[in-house]
C-alpha cells in the first residue's frame, strides 16, 4: 500500500464540491486515513511550495492557498500517488482531459482544485507537513479490500 498526499483547495470548498471531489477518490477504491478540513497558515503553504518559491505565480498561489479554508487528506491504496494523479488530471484544468477531476469541473490554470504528490520522495515530505502527529490518522484496511483488489497477485 502507498500513501499519497491530497489537498481540495480553497475553490473546491468555496463551490461546494468537497463530497464529489473525495467520492471519485472512493469510487476508484482508494481509502482514506486521515482528512481534516481547515484555513492553513501562511508559512504551511509556503514551505508546501518551497519549490515554487522563484516564479511568478507564487505570489497567487499562496495567496489563493491561504484565501479561504483547505481539505487535506491521506489516500492509501496501491501505487494510490499514480493513480490519484492520473484522476486529477493535467494542471492546466482547461486543458485537463474530461473524466479527470480538473478536466471535469476546473476552467483555470492557478484555480485547478486539487493537489496531489507527484513522487515517492514529495509524498513522504508533505504527509509529514500536514499530517505531522499520527494522531491526525486511523490505520485501517477497508472491508471491500480483498474485493477491490486480487489479493494472491496484487496483495502479497
Ligand atoms: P500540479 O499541482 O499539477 O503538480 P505544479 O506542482 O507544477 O502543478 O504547480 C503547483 C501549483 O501551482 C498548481 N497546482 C497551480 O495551482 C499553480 N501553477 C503552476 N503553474 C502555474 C502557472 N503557469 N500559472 C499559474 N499557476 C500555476
Amino acid at each position: 500500500m502507498e500513501r499519497t498526499l491530497v489537498l481540495l483547495k480553497p475553490d473546491a470548498v468555496q463551490r461546494g464540491l468537497v463530497g464529489r471531489i473525495i467520492a471519485r477518490f472512493e469510487a476508484k477504491g482508494l481509502h482514506l486515513s486521515g482528512l481534516e478540513l481547515r484555513s492553513f497558515p501562511t508559512e504551511l503553504i509556503e514551505r508546501h511550495y518551497e519549490v515554487h518559491r522563484e516564479r511568478p505565480f507564487y505570489g497567487n498561489l499562496v495567496a489563493f492557498m491561504t484565501a479561504g479554508p483547505a481539505v487535506a487528506m491521506v489516500l492509501e491504496g496501491v501505487d494510490a500517488i499514480a493513480v490519484v494523479r492520473r484522476l486529477v488530471g493535467a494542471t492546466n484544468a482547461r486543458e485537463a482531459a474530461p473524466g479527470t477531476i480538473r478536466g471535469d469541473f476546473g476552467m483555470s490554470f492557478s484555480n485547478n482544485l486539487v493537489h496531489a504528490s507527484d513522487s515517492p520522495e514529495s509524498a513522504a515530505s508533505e504527509l509529514a507537513l500536514f499530517f505531522p502527529d499520527p494522531e491526525q490518522r486511523a490505520e485501517w484496511s477497508p472491508v471491500s479490500e480483498p474485493w477491490v483488489y486480487n489479493v494472491a497477485e496484487e496483495l502479497s
